[in-house]
């Protein structure tokens, strides 16, 4: 309780507040993340996930990439929690300027929140890589097999696979908003995927939160460490709008 009244404060006397998250913000909307005991990496499949969500596995084993994707990565009925709404509130009173998430699944956006830097992509936006037409999700989810365009071109994910890119123009604002941040607030993230997770260096202020359930290798350089489930923290955080 104590900490949660600590977050509260620091909350409360912050004005230029950014997040940044992982998975573990939608695992209480019901979508596993990776590196939980229940997460993807401790199921059992013919490759670790991340062979299957690289770059390369895509372009040589398309079929069973989008087999893996449909069933795991596709979770459409998922609906926002708590973290989410809260974090929609904060950025609606002027507090929170900025959500920065490795998530691929668009709850935050869902929530209500505007300015969402997705470093990831979103499973939500699709493009026919011949002639770039836009597809949605469910499109993709009904396809049978590898979803194809009307003009006969494979669809592929926005989502950024590993092996591939990530979107410069997002990278920076995030660096920026980082860089601009009173408040870090960190959460539901395993701090090991780079370079996303080298993106917090950037915070210079006093005011950094890690709500995880799991310890991390950043743990030392919060102000705050609090190893609760994010949704139900952030349930118990009064927002005045
Ligand atoms: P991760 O490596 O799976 O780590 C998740 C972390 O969250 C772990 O340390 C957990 O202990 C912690 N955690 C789980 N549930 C909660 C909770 N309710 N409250 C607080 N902490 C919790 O995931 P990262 O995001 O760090 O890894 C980056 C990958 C995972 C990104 O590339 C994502 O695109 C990818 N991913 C995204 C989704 C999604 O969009 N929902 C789902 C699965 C994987």
């Amino acid at each position: 309780m104590e900490q949660i009244q600590k977050l509260q404060q620091m909350i409360d006397e912050s004005e230029n507040i950014v997040f940044f998250g992982g998975a573990g913000v939608s695992t209480e909307s019901g979508i596993p993340d990776f590196r939980s005991v229940d997460g993807l990496y401790h199921q059992k499949y013919d490759y670790p996930p991340e062979t299957i969500l690289s770059h390369t596995f895509y372009r040589r084993k398309t079929e069973e990439f989008y087999r893996f994707y449909k069933d795991k990565m596709l979770c459409l009925d998922a609906k926002p929690n708590a973290a989410h709404y809260a974090l929609a509130k904060l950025e609606k009173t002027g507090k929170l300027k900025a959500v920065v998430t490795q998530n691929i699944d668009g709850l935050h956006q869902a929530a209500g929140s505007k300015k969402v830097l997705e470093l990831h992509g979103s499973v939500l936006r699709n493009y026919c890589e011949v002639c770039g037409a836009f597809y949605d999700a469910k499109f993709v989810l009904q396809s049978e097999g590898i979803p194809t365009c009307s003009c006969g071109g494979q669809i592929k994910p926005d989502v950024v696979l590993y092996e591939e890119g990530l979107n410069q123009a997002t990278l920076s604002e995030a660096i920026r908003v980082i860089c601009e941040a009173d408040m870090l607030i960190i959460g539901g993230t395993s701090l090991v995927v780079y370079p996303a997770a080298g993106l917090i260096d950037y915070y210079q202020g006093h005011k950094l939160v890690l709500i995880n359930k799991s310890a991390t290798a950043r743990d030392s350089m919060a102000n705050l460490v609090i190893t609760e489930p994010i949704g139900s923290v952030f349930s118990k955080i009064k927002i005045e709008e």
